[in-house]
């Protein structure tokens, strides 16, 4: 017997030493946590600081953990209603209202709680509230599940009977604008109705099961305000399941771009979404808790384990609060800068589902009458920023919202083109209304497109393509490029008809009009003068990437369009790309000087989307590469949350480590909300998606032909390891460090083909399959090896 077991942990032992060289099985899933020892306070800046959001791609949820009330906040993305009390701008017309509140009082009161614990736990993208109150442990845990649709409350305690609670769903902000009620029969309350003025129906239902005591459901005198109460129970479980009318469609995006536009009734016609409300939730209730949880587990677990990040602390012991002030007040913790990587990526699959509409600006998270800027889709870096961390942080299933929203979009910007092409360049339209492109501007909503304009001009289109086209260059997957093929088609299309020959600028081919987003504006003594230059970089640069990104998808597909000679002999005119007086990238054809016109100090950085997340500017054009650096170092180290976000990804990009982990603590230390939510001002979600990508940015680059991993590697992040980030061409890679220096690569190649890699010392590393068999590799450049993959197949390069 002791033989065997002697033989049995020399196999162990043999085992583990073969199987080591896998640099997953050494990479420790690490716990990551918000925790707080306090209920969020109930109100405005309470809900964006202190409370926890939860989502499951068609909803959202925050937690503020009250022991006398709970307050479970909702929101959903197409809850558009037109806000009366603002009169100003017109994105605050009509906005995003919060979706209704669910309250749950207990009869239990704060002064005599104690071990008060509120959390989220990002790995399962579960919420917790736990508290001891009279001698009694009580427990809630809540999740919102993407399969089966619905938010899962658990209500328990440690004694039996013990458990008493009044669910109290909510309407809020009644009146003209929102008629609605809530009434409850038996175990079921319903809380349903119509937005103005695109006649939107949303409903919610909650049911109830309670396990022994009682439970009785009252209705107020006018039938508006149904609650259900439980008494002495020894738990009780909690679903509710809600919707609207809306539905994505072309249809749907066209007209109604002008506030009194009858069109803005638009969705009536579409079916209330009562029945398929009814059917989640009947569903969900019959399921039951246990088996809810996994299926929620299951799926959420299944993109988010994907990846995993050390950086060498272990979980902080510290309250999420105390951990993110310390680290203002100069404490650092590299385990706060994973689990704010990490949350990004929680954030983005709670915010972003096959089915869904995509992220908006605030993820999907508002409890206000009006969320700030309509809560919209912003097309000059916005929406764009949302989906950064996608390909990259190993998450492109949460991708095809934004395509199909691009996609139902695209009509109506078809038809705008024309009007620009006859308005601007009528010698170049050759072809009918609707037949020329389609172009996009800043301001976008689940409901309407709008034009370009100073805020962004024509080369948003080509930016808005080019995370469509890294859908198909991380993927590589051939159906993925034959579906995004005539959106960026179209885009490229209009773009090189809207260009043209300016008297006084050369033979150049320049957008005019031409905007620099936002940044339109002389500062200093001219101010608010108009900038009217033709060609600004922002335009000339994504019109020549979107150009390019085409050429390569046209070659890819096999096809001999047109198209693609027309964009390549217009490549060399389009001069995206000019350097100035200062050493700087101009941002305005006629500048010299860096900053000699608009703010030198402005948060969009548009001279620099070459730099990122276009690829134009890259190792392969030293030139640009040193002057895209003077340009970030004269556009300074503060700005909006999303801007410094911008700016990590584009100081990762020029290979400064860092100076790009200086801009992550600011990010941590001035944008950054005590929930970790990104704070531009105000709550923003695009500088928690733009910070998470930035991160990947410092550890593995992809976007200069070759994989390059720890490109921006600070010194402060001396040892560690990751797992699971992906490269373009599909190439999963992880790697191990120490002293600042790769040990270890792994390189899981999902799609075959040629794998290059360059890394210092790489050329004399030994590469070999997972299961131990050498392999051989080129060394085309000095540390830019490159060998063929089978799909499917793991590497090792050890260094
Ligand atoms: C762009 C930015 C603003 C803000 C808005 C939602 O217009 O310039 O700072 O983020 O989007």
């Amino acid at each position: 017997m002791k033989q065997i077991s002697k033989l049995f942990s020399v196999l162990t032992l043999l085992a583990i030493s073969l199987f080591a060289t896998s640099i997953h099985a050494q990479i420790q899933p690490k716990s990551y946590e918000l925790k707080y020892n306090l209920p969020a306070i109930d109100s405005n800046a309470g809900w964006e600081d202190l409370s926890i959001p939860l989502g499951n791609g068609y909803f959202g949820v925050n937690l503020f953990g009250g022991v006398e009330t709970e307050r479970l906040q909702l929101s959903e993305k197409s809850m558009f209603m037109r806000d009366t009390t603002q009169n100003n701008s017109s994105y605050k017309k009509i906005a995003l209202t919060n979706f209704a509140e669910t309250y749950i009082d207990f009869p239990h009161s704060w002064a005599g709680v104690t071990n008060y614990q509120r959390k989220l736990d990002i790995r399962n993208a579960i919420a917790k509230v736990s508290y001891t109150y009279e001698g009694v442990n009580y427990t809630r845990e809540i999740f919102t599940s993407y399969p089966d649709k619905v938010m899962v409350i658990k209500l328990s305690a440690d004694k039996p009977g013990k458990v008493s609670f009044t669910l109290r769903p909510k309407q809020v902000f009644l009146g003209k604008m929102r008629k609605g009620i809530v009434t409850a029969t038996d175990d079921r309350i319903t809380l349903s109705g119509v937005l103005e003025p695109y006649k939107l129906d949303f409903e919610a239902q909650y049911r109830v099961k309670n396990t022994g005591g009682t439970m009785t459901f009252q209705n107020d005198s006018r039938g508006e305000n149904g609650t259900i109460t439980v008494q002495n129970s020894d738990k009780a479980v909690i679903v509710m399941a809600l919707g609207t009318n809306y539905k994505l469609s072309n249809t749907v995006m066209k007209g109604g771009n002008n506030d009194s536009d009858p069109l803005d009734q638009k969705l009536i016609g579409l079916p209330h979404p009562h029945k398929e409300i009814t059917n989640s939730v009947d569903l969900a209730f019959n399921s039951g808790y246990e088996l809810l949880l996994k299926n929620h587990i299951a799926d959420y677990s299944s993109l988010f384990s994907r990846v995993e990040l050390d950086l060498g602390e272990k979980p902080s012991d510290k309250t999420t609060d105390k951990l993110l002030d310390d680290y203002k007040a100069g404490i650092g913790s590299t385990y706060l800068e994973e689990l704010y990587f990490q949350y990004g990526r929680y954030l983005l699959i709670a915010s972003s589902r096959k089915g869904t509409l995509p992220a908006n600006l605030q993820g999907t998270w508002n409890a206000l009458r009006a969320a700030p800027w309509s809560g919209g889709y912003w097309l000059n870096i916005n929406l764009q920023m949302n989906y950064f961390p996608a390909f990259n942080t190993n998450l492109a299933e949460t991708f095809t919202p934004y395509l199909d929203y691009i996609e139902a979009l695209i009509p109506s910007q078809e038809d705008i083109a024309s009007d620009f092409m006859t308005k601007y360049n009528p010698a170049n339209q050759n072809a009918a209304k609707g037949a020329c492109g389609w172009t996009a501007g800043t301001g976008n909503s689940p409901y309407r497109g709008c034009e370009p304009n100073g805020t962004s001009g024509f080369g948003t289109g080509p930016f808005v393509c080019q995370n469509i086209w890294e859908f198909y260059e991380f993927t590589k997957d051939k159906d993925v490029l034959k579906k995004i093929w005539p959106t960026i088609k179209g885009s490229s299309d209009f773009t090189s008809r809207i260009v043209k020959k300016i008297p006084g600028f050369d033979d150049y081919l320049l957008c005019s009009p031409s905007w620099s987003p936002e940044n339109q504006y002389r500062s200093g003594p001219n101010a608010k003068k108009h900038i009217d230059i033709p060609g600004t970089a922002y335009d000339q640069q994504w019109i020549y990437q979107g150009h390019i990104n085409t050429i390569r998808a046209a070659k890819l597909i096999g096809g001999n369009d047109s198209i693609v000679k027309s964009l390549e002999k217009q490549l060399p005119l389009l001069d995206p790309v000019e350097i100035g007086a200062s050493g700087q990238i101009k941002e305005f054809r006629t500048e010299k000087e860096y900053g000699e016109f608009g703010d030198p100090l402005h948060r969009h950085i548009s001279q620099l989307m070459g730099l990122f997340p276009g690829n134009l500017i890259n190792t392969n054009t030293p030139q640009w590469l040193d002057a895209a650096k003077i340009t970030l170092t004269k556009r300074g180290d503060r700005a909006t949350g999303w801007s410094l976000a911008h700016k990590i990804n584009m100081w990762a990009r020029v290979k400064d480590g860092n100076h790009t982990y200086l801009l992550y603590q600011n990010l941590l230390k001035y944008n950054t909300k005590h929930n970790l939510w990104d704070n531009c001002p105000p709550f923003q979600i695009d500088g928690n998606f733009g910070g998470t990508a930035g991160v990947a940015e410092m550890l593995l680059q992809s976007h200069a032909g070759y994989i390059e991993p720890l490109a921006a590697l600070p010194d402060a992040w001396k040892n560690g390891s990751y797992k699971g980030l992906v490269a373009r061409g599909n190439f999963e890679i992880s790697a191990q460090w120490e002293n600042n220096k790769i040990l270890r690569m792994q390189i899981k190649s999902n799609a075959g083909g040629l794998c290059r890699v360059f890394y210092p010392g790489l050329a004399k590393a030994k590469l070999k399959t997972l299961d131990g068999k050498s392999v051989k590799f080129k060394t085309s450049k000095k540390n830019l090896i490159s060998f063929k993959t089978l799909k499917g197949a793991e590497y090792l390069l050890e260094l």
